[in-house]
């Protein structure tokens, strides 16, 4: 065999796309021969990110503006700056999948039109809206507390879980919820993402964040799926698990199939 064959462990956030991209580096490795362990849906970003310096993890997916923004609290480090801050933790954000998922703030459609709403700055206008935003966005450093002193926002959000927040727009039960703009059910529910004009959010390209530790033959191997998805691709294959009822397993393995990665 070429791959070492002491165990890599991949693990994942708790959300459906960061398993399915775990399940696509997971797979992919193990096609290539290399033994791997699986630590799926082990909770937020900071639980994620703490793993991996801990060493229980060694690959999981992430985003660059959820390291700057969530975890190191500075949303203007640039590239340069984030790969030394990851480097003085041992960890390397190794490579780009080829998409962004950013949050947004939705709300349905016609309830936008009727309001008048169309950016969020507009949300300051309105504080009798009910708000219900993912659980990890209430406290991030790119999230509500920061969204607010940003726009001057005198709501009052609930926390929700994230997978059931499209539902609860669409049955009444709330107006205004995060988005994660790769959602493969976002565009069922007819919500209207609304323009962030103060420019807050940054950007969030996914990749996998790996250990330096990782052996060079490894490295080598999750090298190839760099660029392997764009935006349309991502959100296909988050509608395979949110809409379709497939396990992230299966559609990651469908997914390396008809790409050709593996046969
Ligand atoms: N995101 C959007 C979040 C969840 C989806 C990529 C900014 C994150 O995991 O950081």
């Amino acid at each position: 065999p070429t791959l070492a064959q002491q165990p890599i462990v991949v693990g994942s956030k708790t959300f459906s796309e960061s398993h399915v991209l775990a399940e696509i580096a997971a797979q992919y490795l193990e096609a290539k021969g290399q033994i791997v362990e699986r630590r799926m849906g082990l909770g937020g970003t900071l639980i994620s990110y703490e793993a991996l310096v801990q060493g229980e993890l060694d690959i999981y997916p992430e985003y660059t503006g959820t390291l700057t923004g969530a975890v190191f609290d500075d949303p203007t480090m640039d590239a340069a700056g984030l790969s030394a801050a990851l480097a003085k933790d041992d960890l390397e954000f190794y490579l780009r999948l080829g998409f962004d998922n950013s949050y947004a703030i939705a709300m349905p459609e016609d309830l936008a039109a009727s309001r008048g709403i169309t950016q969020i700055s507009d949300l300051a206008e309105h504080p009798e809206l009910v708000v219900g935003f993912s659980h990890e966005f209430l406290n991030r450093g790119d999230g509500w507390p920061e969204l607010q002193r940003r726009y001057g926002l005198s709501l009052r959000p609930k926390g929700i879980e994230h997978a059931l927040a499209y539902r609860a727009l669409d049955a009444g039960q709330l107006d205004v919820a995060d988005a994660y703009t790769t959602d493969g059910d976002l565009d069922l529910y007819g919500l209207r993402l609304l323009d962030d004009d103060l420019e807050f959010f940054p950007t969030y390209d996914a990749g996998y964040l790996i250990r330096q530790d990782l052996p060079s033959n490894v490295r080598n191997t999750l090298s190839e799926l760099e660029g392997v998805i764009d935006e349309p691709k991502m959100r296909s294959l988050n509608r395979r698990v949110a809409t379709d009822g497939l396990s992230p397993a299966l559609v990651a393995f469908e997914f390396l199939r008809d790409e050709g990665l593996v046969n």
